[in-house]
């Protein structure tokens, strides 16, 4: 007879993993949006750092309504703009050093901008004409990813593998309140914790998923909220304070550096714009609503904190303008200019390896054009 076999003589304990393991307290997000313009604080933001930030608020309003009127010119196949979550945009891709990587979603073209790439290489997929315009590790910018979430796991394994090789890598990955429900979220959040990887998501909360507003897409009190189930800290930011965003994804960064492990940023914006310029906003939201947002945009607060500092005047509003409209012609000419193209290229660098299906592919696609060559 075994021990397990002896009524009563058996009595397991509980083994420690039912008991929580860490205080929940601490990882909870303030209950409020945290904001630095506007408030005392803003008086001790770095002047430097405010006119970086301005500059690039105003460049990349520019951008992005540029990159918007040449969808309409038929030079880009699809645009989701991000005007109104510039102050998202901006902190992001200014906040990583060099050595540290960006896992940009589709609408992250202006933080890839901001982080240094070649705006027409950025939109090289948008227009249609190749997988990727820049290669990902020139400026450490994953590519941009239209499945939604699929970027935080390549987030987290990149960041997991850098701790395990020990170099000094932080992984930053954007996601949008949509992306949250799908279960790449969930399984990248999850391993970041286990494995206290050093990487940080950043969320903007832009308020619709196509045309699904939040409210139909959680009953989590925030976004931010859902750290604690991963046992990381959660942190709600106002999104269009691009200072706040800044200071809250630094400290973030910095925290992962310190192999403090993940943090779950929610910076709460607003997208002004349709979901792209193939979607009519107008049937599922009401102009007021954007009206309301439109009074919290992120350049006029970033002006109204400068100028109250004595950080901003007219003359250098006017320069910023300036030189968003270099980068917007500049945009205009060089988008107008045929690239040129090989179609078999649209097989390369897919698979290490061609899969059998793909080798199929190429070569109907190869009897194709050998088929047009001769009709010629
Ligand atoms: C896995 C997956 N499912 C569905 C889609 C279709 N889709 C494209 S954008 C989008 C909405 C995403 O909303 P959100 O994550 O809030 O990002 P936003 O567009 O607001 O920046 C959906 C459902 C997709 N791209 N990938
Ligand atoms: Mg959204």
């Amino acid at each position: 007879m075994t021990v397990l076999e002896q009524p009563g003589a058996y009595r397991p304990t509980p083994p420690p993993a039912w008991q929580p393991r860490v205080d929940a307290a601490p990882l909870l997000p303030d209950a409020e949006p945290y904001r630095l313009l506007g408030t005392d604080a803003a008086a001790d933001i770095d002047p430097a750092l405010l006119t970086r930030l301005h500059r690039e608020l105003v460049r990349g309003r520019r951008y992005n309504a540029q990159a918007t009127a040449l969808t309409r010119q038929g030079r880009l196949a699809v645009y989701p703009s991000s005007t109104g979550q510039e102050a998202c945009q901006v902190a992001a891709g200014l906040v990583l050093r060099e050595q540290d990587w960006l896992f940009p979603s589709y609408r992250d073209t202006l933080a890839a901008v901001v982080r240094g790439i070649d705006p027409v290489q950025v939109l090289t997929l948008l227009r249609g004409d190749w997988h990727s315009g820049y290669d990902p590790r020139d400026h450490r910018v994953a590519p941009l990813c239209t499945p939604l979430a699929t970027q935080l796991p390549h987030a987290v394994g990149l960041a997991h593998a850098a701790r395990l090789k020990g170099d000094d890598v932080v992984a930053l990955a954007l996601v949008g309140d949509g992306g949250t429900s799908e279960g790449d979220f969930h399984e990248a959040l999850n391993f970041a914790a286990v494995w206290r990887a050093p990487v940080v998501f950043l969320i903007q909360n832009n308020g619709f998923a196509i045309s699904v507003p939040l409210a139909k897409q959680t009953a989590a009190p925030s976004l931010a909220h859902k750290a604690v189930g991963y046992g990381m800290p959660g942190r709600l930011v106002d999104g269009n304070d691009a200072a706040a965003v800044h200071q809250v994804l630094g400290e973030a960064v910095r925290r992962a550096r310190a192999g403090g492990g993940p943090t779950l940023v929610e910076a709460v914006t607003y997208r002004v714009d349709a979901h792209t310029n193939a979607d009519d906003a107008t049937r599922y939201r009401s102009d007021a609503e954007v009206e309301a947002w439109r009074a919290h945009d992120p350049i006029d607060l970033l002006e109204e904190a400068m100028r109250a500092r004595g950080l901003l005047d007219d003359q250098a509003v006017r320069a910023a303008r300036e030189a968003a409209e270099r980068l917007a012609a500049d945009l205009r000419t060089r988008m107008h200019q045929d690239p040129p193209l090989e179609p078999m290229d649209l097989f390369a660098d897919v698979y290490a390896e061609k899969t059998g299906q793909l080798r199929e592919q190429a070569e109907l696609l190869r009897a194709e054009l050998g088929a047009e060559e001769g009709e010629r």
